[in-house]
C-alpha cells in the first residue's frame, strides 16, 4: 500500500511527498509533531501539519539564516536563537571560531528531544559547551536579557498558532533591546509569493526599530512556492558591505561570498514590497 503526506500550503495548494516510514507523531503541549521518511527528501520534522525541515534541503535555510548575519558581523561572541528546536541554526552558528556561546530558546522541548533522536544530522551541535539549550518562551527570554548578545535569529515556525507573537513590533523591540549597540537581528519571514501582507508588515514594524533593515532570499523546495525569505534588522553594520575577503569558507553547500551578495538581488515583485513601506 503506497501512503502520501501531503501539507496544505494554502487553501488551495499542497505539497505531497510519498512516505516511506512513519517514525513517529504525537501532540506536545504546543504542537502536533511528525517525524516522517520519505523518499524523496529524506526524514522530515513536521510541525501542526507544515514541513519544517527536512534531510535533504534543511542545508538551504539553515546556512542561510546563520551565515548572513553572522558575516555581517565583525566578530559575533553571543549568539541566540529563537526556536529552532531541531539545532540546524546552531550547527551552522556554531562553525564560526569566534562565537562563545550559542543559546537556544526553544518552547517546546519534545522538539529538541525529537530531533536529538530522528534527525542528528541537524540536532549534532546541541551536544556542544558552546551551545546552551533553554526550554522557555522565547518572547519571555528576550525580554528578560538587555544589550548581550551580537546576534540574534528567529528560527520560528509560520505565524500561526504558538509564533504569532514571534511576528510583532513589541517583540522586535525586545530584540532590539537584547542586542548589543552594534548587534544584528535575522528573522524567518516566509514566501514573498504567498506571505506578501506579512512581508510588508514585518519590514515596517522592523523599520521602525532599527536603522539598516534588509530582506534576501533563498531557494527551498520544501517550502510554499520554494522562494524564501528572511528580514534583516541591523544598529550598525550593513550585510551588503561586508567585505569579501571576511567571508570564510566553511564548507557550506548553498551559501559562500557570492550567494551573500546575490541573496540582497530582489526581483521586482520583491522590492515592491518593501518599497512601499519605505
Ligand atoms: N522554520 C520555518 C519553517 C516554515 C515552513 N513553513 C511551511 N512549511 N509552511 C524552519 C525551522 C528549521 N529549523
Amino acid at each position: 500500500m503506497e501512503l502520501w503526506f501531503t501539507e496544505k500550503q494554502t487553501e488551495d495548494l499542497g505539497i505531497t511527498c510519498k512516505v516511506r516510514k512513519t517514525l513517529h507523531v504525537e501532540k506536545s503541549k504546543f504542537q502536533d509533531i511528525a517525524l516522517i521518511d520519505t523518499n524523496q527528501f529524506g526524514r522530515m520534522l513536521v510541525l501542526d501539519g507544515t514541513i519544517q525541515t527536512t534531510i535533504r534541503d534543511e542545508f538551504v535555510y539553515h546556512e542561510m539564516i546563520s551565515h548572513v548575519p553572522l558575516f555581517t558581523h565583525p566578530n559575533p561572541r553571543r549568539v541566540a536563537v529563537i526556536g529552532g528546536g531541531d539545532g540546524g541554526t546552531i550547527r551552522e552558528i556554531l562553525k564560526h571560531k569566534s562565537v562563545e556561546e550559542a543559546f537556544l530558546v526553544e518552547i517546546d522541548e519534545k522538539v529538541v528531544e525529537l530531533a536529538r533522536r530522528f534527525l542528528p544530522e541537524i540536532s549534532v551541535a546541541l551536544d556542544d559547551s558552546r551551545a546552551k539549550v533553554c526550554i522557555e518562551d522565547g518572547i519571555e527570554f528576550v525580554k528578560n536579557h538587555k544589550n548581550e548578545f551580537d546576534v540574534i535569529i528567529v528560527d520560528s515556525t509560520d505565524p500561526v498558532g504558538p509564533a504569532v507573537g514571534l511576528f510583532v513590533k513589541e517583540f522586535y523591540q525586545s530584540i532590539h533591546d537584547a542586542l548589543k549597540e552594534d548587534g544584528i537581528f535575522v528573522a524567518q519571514t516566509e514566501s514573498p509569493f504567498f506571505n506578501d501582507e506579512l512581508i510588508k508588515s514585518v519590514y515596517r514594524d522592523v523599520q521602525s526599530v532599527f536603522p539598516v533593515v534588509k530582506v534576501y532570499l533563498c531557494n527551498v523546495p520544501t517550502y510554499p512556492s520554494g522562494m524564501w525569505c528572511f528580514t534583516m534588522g541591523s544598529k550598525k553594520f550593513d550585510p551588503i558591505e561586508v567585505p569579501e575577503n571576511k567571508i570564510k569558507d566553511l564548507d557550506c553547500k548553498y551559501y559562500c561570498k557570492d550567494i551573500h551578495k546575490a541573496a540582497f538581488a530582489l526581483p521586482p515583485f520583491v522590492k515592491k514590497l518593501v518599497e512601499q513601506v519605505l
